[in-house]
Parts: structure tokens; sequence; C-alpha cells
């Protein structure tokens, strides 16, 4: 096993990956800001050090700093976490280059996901279904792009291939404006990404958002874990996501997760990772690759009793997966509802300190924060301060978990959206299951 590890995260994930590591006997070294001392990770980890200001680029960005903190610990492998530097290629790169191991993917492969164009391409080379599209960069050439467009049918919307998550992207209706609509996409994909180049896909206009967790260890061997549905999201910020995916049949689960089975071996793929589709009319269609550990990972967790974090510390260790695809058991309903430091109706963030805290418990609660009572959320970073995760035997014993959790959880002090995750757990639609990505937009009135 891997001797020692450096967690470059903060708040949950730091903790997650802490408790991980304690777990296999590793021993920690955390890393944080000036603004970070008593974060609850770095007051558990074996040996902390200071990288910098409070400003994440002076920090949790700062890769020069990151590896000087492994070179003086004596570290063997780093973690990135989720966010930050978890999918820049230069940063896996430095980490290898400097003797540690980077825990996930080659750079290469970092590198090839977070082209979108190429990820795609590599995508349906390996059999994976794709939303129908350009199969590669738009050209200057007009009249090519429109024949494009004509083939795939309007609506198409122009997506920048370096974007990803909601970024660089144009919905075009119609021919008048699709020139103008490639310029602009183009234009702002330049400025944004460095990267000009844009793409273009039929454009699915009520699809939910359904994603696929893999494990593979690189040498031969990759599984995958079922689905999750992650609909429930504002402006590309996930609220509630849950697992598995209503409506989705045990042989659609199979048929698809094999595909990407298939892909991560075929493309050697090492690590955690997750296929990102949209559902639409029981079909999927791939649409990126995250290849990092994600927030929402608990949730897959719960359905398959398999825990992903030690499971990413033994694939960096050299070690082969330790389950295969046949001990996969895909058993109950898990449903995650993130905790925002954020007014519960204007999403404004709301740092300052906790006074009174309680965390709920119970059979199937599961509650996944760094938080605690006289703990001061700072303003410099991502206003998710903790997790609430359920499980049940079904989805409706999971909402009925989910929603005494949310009464028991006590945060006071800050705002947080607790109450809008109770009007969510409520919410009749919801129930039913099987919610489009545009729902809770349409509920709030913003769309
Ligand atoms: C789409 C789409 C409809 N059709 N692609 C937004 C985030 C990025 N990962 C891809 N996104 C979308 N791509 C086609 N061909 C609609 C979206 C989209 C979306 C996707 C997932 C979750 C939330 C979303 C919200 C708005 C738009």
């Amino acid at each position: 096993m891997l001797d020692k590890v450096l967690i470059a995260n903060r708040g949950e994930i730091a903790l997650r990956i802490l408790r991980a590591c304690k777990e296999l006997g590793i021993k920690t070294v955390a890393v944080h800001s000036t603004a970070d001392q008593n974060l609850k990770h770095v007051l558990l980890a074996d040996e902390s050090i200071c990288i910098g200001k409070a400003s994440a680029t002076e920090s949790y960005l700062n890769i020069p700093r990151i590896i000087a903190a492994a070179e003086v610990t004596n570290s063997i492998a780093i973690h990135p976490g989720y966010g930050f530097l978890a999918e820049n290629a230069d940063f896996a790169e430095a980490v290898e280059k400097s003797g540690f191991i980077f825990i996930g993917p080659t750079a290469e492969t970092i590198n090839l996901m977070g082209d979108k164009v190429s990820a795609i391409n590599a995508m349906k080379k390996a059999g994976v279904p794709c939303v129908p599209g350009s199969d590669g960069p738009l050209t200057d050439d007009e009249e090519r792009n429109k024949a494009i467009a004509k083939r795939i049918g309007y609506p198409i919307i122009v997506k920048a291939a370096g974007g990803g998550g909601g970024r660089g992207m144009r919905v075009v209706r119609s021919e008048a404006e699709l020139v103008k609509a490639i310029q602009t996409t183009q234009a702002e994909a330049g400025a944004a990404f460095g990267n000009a180049t844009v793409y273009m896909e039929k454009f699915l206009e009520n699809p939910r958002h359904v994603e696929i967790q893999v494990l593979a260890d690189g040498q031969g061997n990759a599984i995958h874990l079922g689905e999750r549905d992650c609909s429930m999201q504002r402006r590309h910020q996930k609220v509630v996501e849950e697992a598995p995916a209503p409506g989705v049949s045990e042989q659609m689960r199979e048929k698809i997760g094999d595909r990407c089975r298939r892909a991560c071996i075929e493309l050697g793929y090492r690590g955690a990772g997750t296929f990102e589709f949209l559902y639409e009319n029981g079909e999927f269609y791939f649409i990126e690759m995250n290849t990092r550990i994600q927030v929402e990972h608990p949730v897959s967790e719960m359905i398959t009793n398999v825990d992903l974090i030690k499971e990413q510390l033994r694939i960096a260790a050299g070690q082969p997966l330790s389950i295969e695809q046949s001990q996969v058991q895909i058993r109950g309903h898990a449903i995650e509802c993130r905790i925002n430091a954020e007014d519960p109706e204007t999403f404004v963030p709301s740092p300052g300190k906790i006074n009174m805290f309680h965390a709920p418990g119970g059979l199937g609660v599961r509650w996944e924060s760094h938080v605690y009572a006289g703990y001061t959320v700072p303003p410099y970073y991502d206003s998710m301060i903790g997790k609430l995760i359920t499980y049940g035997e079904s989805r409706d014993e999971a909402i009925a978990r989910m929603r005494h959790a949310l009464d028991e959880l006590v945060i006071d002090g800050i705002k947080t959206n607790i109450p809008l995750q109770r009007k969510i757990m409520a919410d009749e639609n919801f129930f039913a299951g099987g919610t489009n990505i545009h729902y809770l937009e349409k509920k709030l009135g913003l769309a």
C-alpha cells in the first residue's frame, strides 16, 4: 500500500480522503491555505502544511507549492479530490515528473477527455453511443457547417471543445442564426479557454443527466457501478443526485455500463471516472467524461457497498481492482442533498460562523461534512459545506429518511439551502421520479 498520501484539497472531500487513508493504514498530509488551518481534516491529519494565502490561486491551485509540500513530507502520492487541480493535466504531469504518484488517470488521458472533440471521437470508436453531431471540429467553411446542421436537424447546439460543465455553448434553432452563433461561440471559447475550437451536436430539448461510474486499474480490468441521476440542478450546479436513476432497467444499465467498461479497457483508463450522458426517450447519449472522483460519488457507494476512494488508493498503489463486474450488486436506493452556505432563495453565498450544529443520524443516514459548531465558513471557496446522503431499500424509503434527516440537521448562524432541499423532498414530481434538467429552474420560476 501507499505509505503516505498528500491530500491536495479542502473541505468535505479532504476529510473523506483522510478517512479512507486511515482505514488503509496510510499516513496523511494535509495542505491548506491560511484561511483553512482549522479545517477538520487538517486537525486530524498526521502532518499539515500551510501552502499559501486564502485565495485558491495562491494555495490549492499553486502547483509548485503542493509539490514542494509533497517533497518536504516524503509523501508517496497526491490525491487531488475534485475541483481545483483534479483535471489539470499539467498538474498530473508535474506530480509524476517529480517522482510522486498522481491519484487519477495519466496526464495523457486527462488531456484526451479535456478536449471534448477528442473525447467524443474516442468514445464513438469504443462503441459508446454519442449525440448525433459534427464528429469533429467545425471549420470556417460556412456551407459545410450549414450542411452539417441540416444533416443533424435543427435545433443544434454549438459547443466549445475546451468547455464542459455548461461553459461555452449556444443553441441554434434555424439556419439564419447559424453562422453568427458559431463565430460568437468561437470568439468566447478562444477568450475563455485559449482554444477557439467548436463542434456541433443535435440539441436535446428535455433530457435527464444520467452518468455512469467506472473504476479501472490500467491493467486491463474495469467495472461499472451503475448510474446516477443528476438532473436536479440550477445553473449547472447539481443540487440533488440519486442512484439508481428512476426508470432505468437492469438491462439498460448492463448495456450502457458494459459499453463504458469496455471503453475503459480499450483506452487503458486508470482510476475512477464518470461517463456523462444525456438521457432522453430511453436512450443514452455520451457528452463528456470526468476523470476525477465526483461530489456525488457517495450515492454509488451506498447502492454498491464499494468504497470508491479506497479503490482509487489501491489502484494508485498498483493493485488490481479488488472486485470484478460479477461481484458488483446494485441494491436499494440512495439520494444525496448538497448542503450549501447560501441564501435558499437568492443563492447568494452566506459564509460566516456556525453557532449551533446538530448532525442527523439513524439507519441509512450518512452525513459527509467537515463542519462543526464554532467553525467559520470562509468566503473564498465553493459554498458547499456538506452532503446529506440517505439510503433505503426503496426510493420511497430513501426519500422518507431524507425528509427526517433534513429536519434533524441544524446549522445555525449562517444561511443554508436546507429549506430548498426540504421543498424539493416535498415536491410531488420529484417524488414521482424522472424529472429532467430543466425541472428545478422551472419550479423556482427561473426558466
Ligand atoms: C447538451 C444539452 C442538450 N443537447 N447537449 C450542459 C453542461 C454540459 N455538460 C453539457 N450540457 C448540455 N449539453 C446537447 N446536445 C443540454 C445541456 C444542458 C445540461 C446538461 C446536463 C445538466 C444540466 C444541463 C443544463 C442545461 C443544459
